[in-house]
């Protein structure tokens, strides 16, 4: 890792202790660790972990060895079998070496049960599990902490066989047997050297759904999830996402699974979704359990992303992984590259899409719009659990997707070939990925590497004149990067963007889709031929994360949104004009709802579309995303504006509106995309009917709740429920509580759904909630559901009287003392301030600075807090 140094004032005003980590720093590790042993003598209450490192000069150097801990007891250090001289230096372990090589012996002490960060090695209903990511290892054991020391490991564990029936860790099982007293040891050993980050164990009560499945090249693997007993019926969902992604991984990348077993363990308590541990993934259980009365389809499509973003990582993460955490994104970008392929491939490439740009929008541009904003691969961090961020997960992919266009599917298919050969084994950086997939292809993508290095989203103005008698069209682009911390002055940026002409009166395609590259501040380019008035079909498929102004009107956004040859094309220029209206609406500006009205009517009347895309491209923006497009932002003129434009929406297409929520009546048990879709169309259709005729619509959704055969249907109905002022809510939220109290991940939904809910007193209620008995603030998906889902609801949470924002401060405040990772990650709403009208920037800073000053604050709090004041 690299070395530290004191936290640079100007970055940090308030920085007295946390260490800024650079990556011009970097320099390879002192001394290499080719082998670990583990012995674990396990319990809940306190664990002692003995390690056996054998350890290598790395280089010529007279450096001490130096290993990592954090919250590990110390009993005692052997170096080569005598005790050794050692010192403690911060939180590090400092031993002498006299050779080149040495075999160096700790042993510690740890508690499972009092580890509330989730870090490391801890206890989870019953059962102890380890999440190492991203430096979790060293509160194991004592260990150089890094990506780019790898090694073999052989694990032992022994523990009481009632408590611990089942003891898994990565690798193959080589050796168990029972002990004294009712206990039992397994011995596990990996054959391929990893990153300690990538180490996993897990000791529980459990049951597995087993199953196998035969690689390309004739080899059985055996496959299990583990669960909890009463659990095993949901797993089936996941079976199958998982040997539908290794054989996506077979046909798509060549890649196959390496060993003859692979594990998935489902938790209750984890930070994240999961976790890539080699061939031992340990899984939220969010992640894993679905049936068709407790998952909705957004559920049960989160749980085949998540299980083949786990499994891809076998191959982009742990055969070829990291040389340092900023290069994060060099497994994370391509992996969420590669699952947001395969589910394009299992389902509807064009809806997918659609919903990966949404989650884009939603969650990265507003990162790179405010005081948290860097590049796809930093420079700099305070704590690195701070940057698994929509920037290096789901903008790196977008700069993946983007060579991956400009390439063509083949050239990039050998780029990828060379790199998994070249680096197979070995911890590289994003140059490395850039420079394989050159060496692949022949082509040269130096200028795109600009987006690994600067932040901000890029923003484009497009105009398009057409000169009849000259029968061109020329298209005038422009582009400029806004400024991010650190990063002032930007420098232009190579933007892929697909471009088609589309005829006004024909509707059809009159120019054909060409790839332009905009890599100049301004630039144009000329189509010949163009006899028709041309319509601009910019950024087709979203081929760039930017944004575009087009200028372009409503009469044309209306016929694109009906004529656009681009599916996500047509969905943009829908999504615009609807935009167009709230924008000027939440101005305060007249807002003329006809060509809305009338877009959104064709749309649902259409043939040719399927109810999965017409749900898409008839949901409104959020008011998040409004709030993106405004200069100050006043959430209660924007609340006003977009109900208002659904009121007029709802209430002059009820007709078909109704017509879309009755029709097509479909099974629970259908998981197609066709059922599927038709259960989106349906509440979406709902949540517009709600609008025009809330008494009328609450009655129609409280039908739907209870004639439910499937959780998409019933939270669906609730969740226009929850929004509306009529006796059916309560009966819902009542009806829906008892169904499901004894179900964490259910009940979690009750939560969220009411702090998400479009009232006055959604605050209140919220603030309620945190007091319910199931509030359990240590269980990070029932803190998420029920606080994040409050950030996230832009006019509840900016209350006027700034409760919401004391309510977030109170809570982060609170969660830090447990979970820092966790509390950290609730930051961003307040640290919008500098957006929003002066009142609530004042109240919003107010509630940071109040964090700030709390004694022994994390340094992931810290650093969130201290960036958002600057
Ligand atoms: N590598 C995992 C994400 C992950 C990162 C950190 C964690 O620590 C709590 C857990 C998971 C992934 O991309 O799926
Ligand atoms: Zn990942």
């Amino acid at each position: 890792m690299a070395d530290v140094r004191n936290t640079d004032l100007a970055e940090a005003p308030l920085a007295p202790a946390h260490l800024t980590i650079r990556r011009e720093d970097y320099r390879p590790p002192d001394w290499l660790v080719p082998e670990i042993a583990l012995d674990f003598d396990l319990g809940a209450e306190r664990t002692r972990v003995r390690a056996t490192l054998t350890v290598k000069k790395n280089g010529e150097h007279d450096r001490p060895l130096r290993l990592d801990g954090d919250e590990v007891k110390l009993v005692s250090v052997k170096v080569d079998g005598a005790d050794a001289a050692y010192r403690i230096d911060g939180e590090q372990l400092v031993v002498e070496i006299a050779g080149d090589r040495a075999t160096v012996e700790t042993e510690v002490e740890i508690a499972p049960k009092a580890n509330t960060k989730l870090m490391g090695l801890y206890a989870s209903g019953g059962m102890l599990c380890t999440q190492c990511e991203a430096e979790g290892f060293r509160r194991i054991t004592f260990f150089p902490d890094r990506p780019d020391v790898l090694s073999k490991y052989r694990v032992r564990m022994e523990g009481d066989a009632r408590a611990f029936p089942i003891l898994l860790s990565n690798g193959n099982r080589v050796a168990q047997g029972n002990g004294a007293e009712g206990r039992h040891w397994a011995e596990w050993e990996d054959p391929f050297p990893k990153p300690c980050y990538l180490f996993a164990l897990v000791a529980g009560d459990l049951k597995a759904n087993k199953d196998s499945f035969t690689t390309m090249s004739g080899r059985k693997v055996d496959l299990f999830i583990w669960v909890r007993e009463a659990d095993l019926p949901k797993t089936a969902h996941a079976m199958e996402s998982l040997k539908l992604s290794m054989a996506w991984d077979e046909k798509v990348y060549g890649r196959e699974y390496d060993l003859d077993l692979f594990n998935i363990v489902a938790v209750s308590d984890f930070n994240m979704g999961a976790m890539e541990n080699k061939s031992l993934n340990i899984f939220n259980s969010a992640y894993v359990l679905a049936d068709q009365e407790t998952a909705t389809d957004a559920d049960f499509d989160n749980i085949a992303r998540v299980v083949a973003h786990e499994y891809f990582h076998n191959w982009s993460g742990d055969r070829v992984t990291c040389r340092d955490w900023f290069q994060l994104s060099l497994k994370e970008g391509f992996t969420v590259f590669r699952d947001q392929s395969f589910g394009a491939d299992i389902g509807s490439p064009a809806v997918k899409r659609i919903e990966d740009v949404r989650v884009l929008r939603a969650a990265q541009f507003p990162e790179d719009a405010g005081p948290l904003a860097h590049p796809v691969r930093p420079d700099s961090f305070i704590e690195i659990s701070n940057f698994y961020t929509a920037t290096v997960y789901n903008k790196g992919a977008e700069l993946i997707r983007m060579m991956a266009t400009v390439l063509g599917p083949e050239k990039f298919r050998a780029g990828t070939d060379i790199y998994f050969e070249r680096h197979d084994g070995e911890a590289a950086t994003c140059d490395d990925f850039v420079k394989a997939l050159e060496d692949g292809s022949g082509g040269d993508l130096t200028p795109f590497k600009i987006w690994y290095s600067q932040a901000g989203t890029p923003r484009v103005k497009a105009r398009l004149d057409h000169d009849a008698a000259s029968r061109t069209a020329t298209l005038h682009l422009e582009q400029s990067v806004p400024p991010t911390p650190g990063q002032p002055v930007k420098q232009p940026m190579p933007i892929p963007l697909k471009t088609a002409l589309i005829g006004e009166q024909s509707g059809s395609e009159i120019a054909a889709e060409r790839l332009l590259i905009l890599d100049q501040p301004q630039q144009s380019f000329t189509f010949e031929g163009v006899d028709e008035t041309p319509l601009l079909s910019i950024n087709r498929n979203f081929s760039a994360p930017i944004t575009v102004s087009a200028d372009r009107g409503d009469d044309e956004l209306e016929r694109l949104a009906q004529a656009d040859t681009d599916p996500f094309a047509r969905y943009e220029a829908m999504q615009e004009l609807m935009m167009l209206a709230l924008v000027a609406g939440s101005r305060g500006e007249a807002m003329d709802p006809e060509s809305v009205i009338r877009a959104i009517g064709a749309t649902l009347k259409s043939n040719s579309l399927d109810p999965a895309f017409k749900g898409e491209a008839i949901l409104m923006p959020s008011e998040a995303m409004i709030a993106d497009r405004m200069d100050m932002v006043d959430p209660d003129a924007i609340h006003a504006a977009r109900e208002g434009l659904r009121k007029s929406v709802g209430s002059a297409l009820s007709d078909v509106l109704l017509f879309a929520h009755r029709s097509d009546s479909v099974s629970g048990a259908d998981l197609s995309p066709q059922a599927k879709g038709i259960r989106r169309l349906r509440t979406v259709a709902l949540g517009l009917l709600s609008a025009g005729d809330p008494q009328g619509a609450a009655r129609l959704a409280k039908t739907q709740f209870d004639r439910a055969d499937n959780m998409t249907d019933r939270q669906g109905a609730l969740g226009v429920l929850v929004s509306l002022d009529a006796p059916e809510r309560q009966e819902a939220l009542d009806a829906f509580y008892q169904r499901s109290h004894d179900d964490a991940l259910v009940l979690d939904k009750w939560f969220g759904l009411q702090a998400a809910a479009q009232r006055p007193d959604t605050v209140d209620q919220v603030i309620k909630l945190a007091a319910h008995r199931d509030f359990v603030i240590t269980n990070p998906n029932r803190l998420r559901s029920l606080v994040g889902s409050f950030g996230a609801n832009q006019w509840a949470f900016h209350s006027a009287d700034g409760r919401g924002y004391t309510f977030l401060a109170d809570m982060i405040i609170a969660a830090d003392k447990l979970n820092p990772q966790i509390a950290a990650r609730m930051v961003p709403p307040l640290g919008r301030w500098k957006r929003f009208e002066p009142k609530r920037a004042a109240m919003m800073r107010e509630a940071l600075e109040q964090i700030v000053a709390v004694p022994g604050l994390s340094k992931d709090v810290f650093e969130q807090v201290s960036k958002s004041l600057a």
